[in-house]
């Protein structure tokens, strides 16, 4: 979802490819020599597999600079590498460690993120951020108030034309938020 938001806010044409984990497509011989990991998000640059959010998403950044979602300045390029580091390597994952240790993964990044946007302007960082909590408050609903600066940054996600437009995407194609 992260990448497939990145691509509608850059406005590039690209062919999306639904993969079924309920039909387990992401264990077909064809996928698996794509990503031997079985995961997605894998990106096809003119048929070369990347795999990883953050480097897809650090790649689209670069590739398409006009769009303004990756950072010029050295300093906030490594705040943005920083956050998406953070978001691969501890909140994804956090849910799977029980949903006390999510609570407090989330906090961290609520406090984090304070009341802006993970650096200064909107950027790839954002939408790796936005993806994770998306699916975390939407299937575990949260206390209101629980991640009060996480989910003021939702909204202002959700009030963006290319995260509608993936969502009303991926519905239409069938995706079902995990538990
Ligand atoms: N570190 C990877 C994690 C990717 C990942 O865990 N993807 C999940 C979906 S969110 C997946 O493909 N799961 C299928 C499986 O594990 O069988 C990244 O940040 O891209």
């Amino acid at each position: 979802m992260a990448p497939h938001i990145a691509l509608h806010e850059i406005g590039v044409p690209f062919e999306a490819r639904p993969v079924s984990f309920r039909r387990d497509e992401n264990h077909t011989a064809e996928f698996l020599a794509l990503n031997p990991e079985g995961k997605v998000p894998l990106l096809l640059i003119d048929g070369s597999p990347l795999t990883e959010v953050a480097a897809i998403l650090f790649y689209l950044g670069g590739r398409f600079p006009e769009a303004g979602l990756w950072p010029q300045d050295l300093e906030a390029q490594a705040r943005a590498v920083s956050w998406m580091s953070f978001i691969a390597s501890a909140v994804h994952p956090a849910r799977r460690q029980g949903l006390e240790h999510a609570r407090k993964i989330y906090a961290i990044a609520d406090a984090k993120l304070g009341a802006g946007w993970a650096v200064d302007a909107y950027g790839m960082a954002d939408i790796h951020l936005f993806r994770l909590f998306w699916r975390f408050r939407n299937s575990l609903r949260p206390p209101p108030g629980e991640f009060p600066n996480l989910e003021a940054h939702y909204h202002r996600m959700m009030a963006r034309p290319a995260v509608q437009k993936t969502i009303e995407v991926e519905t239409a194609a069938g995706y079902e938020l995990p538990a």
